[in-house]
């Protein structure tokens, strides 16, 4: 069996090496031309070495297992160069922040298996050969439109296991809420996560996000925690106190960020309940005039 993956960055690598660990062929989809490459892997005192191979361009072979790990934003560019290779019935799993992009990848492909994925592991790359895994962390992985437990093919031979989730949605839901409540903030006052909670403005400011997702999550009948969410955010704000989240690093890289697919998801959904999110709605506008 072969995993095709997209969106070699820290995070695609890093799993790409756990593939190839438990002995399952990874191929890249790059928009080089070269056809393999040497990748240093650093964890903890091992180092590791691996020889990722890329697919040629004018490849044909039909993709049949297929990994995103691209920002949320770059998903559908990113396919539309594969497309005519995906096949129909493909088993596509989505490993990102953000929500959305998983209900356009299922458009596109009606009748793929489309399985939505989220990790705590930490990795960086010091150059684009040099990888390092600051933590394993853990990978939870379901189907996104059953409830029925089970991983992709492969999977469950990876070290560690990813989580057979059996809502993967309510995970989404999770990590999206928490996401909301950090990352646009550190964005705006270009701060470190540790600071919303040690800052009492910042920190009032986050208690509005919250209360604002908490009446989108109330609509929806979905509750996410047994405690309040202004509660786990700030426990995600200290546990990461030292870090610098991905959208602030987006701004400062001047990247597009993944607003649409966390703020902008978070807004859609309120649009569609009838709830205004006048909060949200203006860190929506800030974050995009920051990068626009
Ligand atoms: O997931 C994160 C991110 O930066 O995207 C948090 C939880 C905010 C940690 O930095």
């Amino acid at each position: 069996m072969i995993w095709h993956l997209l969106g070699a960055g820290a995070i695609g690598q890093l799993f790409a090496t756990r593939l190839i660990d438990a002995g399952v062929s990874v191929r890249i989809l790059s928009r080089q031309p070269s056809d393999y490459y040497q990748l240093h892997l650093l964890e903890g005192k091992d180092k590791r070495t691996y020889m990722l191979h890329a697919d040629a361009i004018d490849a044909e072979e039909p993709i049949k297992h297929l990994l995103i790990c691209t920002k949320a934003p770059d998903t559908l560019d990113a396919i539309q160069a594969h497309q005519h290779r995906i096949c129909s019935n493909a088993h596509i799993l989505l490993l990102q922040n953000g929500m959305g992009q998983h209900e356009a990848v299922q458009a596109l492909f009606p009748n793929a298996n489309i399985w939505a994925g989220i990790t705590t592991a930490g990795a960086w790359r010091s150059d684009p050969f040099t990888l390092h895994c600051v933590s394993q962390g853990t990978t939870e992985i379901g189907l996104l439109n059953t409830r029925s437990l089970g991983l992709p093919d492969d999977w469950e031979k990876l070290l560690p296991q990813p989580i057979a989730a059996a809502n993967i949605r309510l995970s989404l839901w999770r990590k999206l809420a928490i996401n909301c409540a950090i990352n646009p903030l550190t964005a705006v006052h270009q701060c470190l996560n540790g600071e919303l909670v040690n800052n009492p403005v910042f920190l009032e400011q986050m208690q509005a996000i919250c209360d604002e997702v908490e009446k989108v999550i109330n609509a929806l009948d979905q509750p996410l925690f047994e405690t309040s969410l202004i509660e786990h955010a700030l426990l995600v704000a200290n546990q990461t106190a030292k870090n610098r989240s991905s959208m602030l690093t987006d701004v400062l890289n001047s990247r597009p960020t993944e607003i649409d697919f966390i703020t902008g998801y978070l807004c859609n959904q309120a649009d569609q309940l009838g709830i205004s999110l006048p909060f949200n709605q203006a860190l929506l506008q800030q974050v995009k005039s920051l990068t626009s």
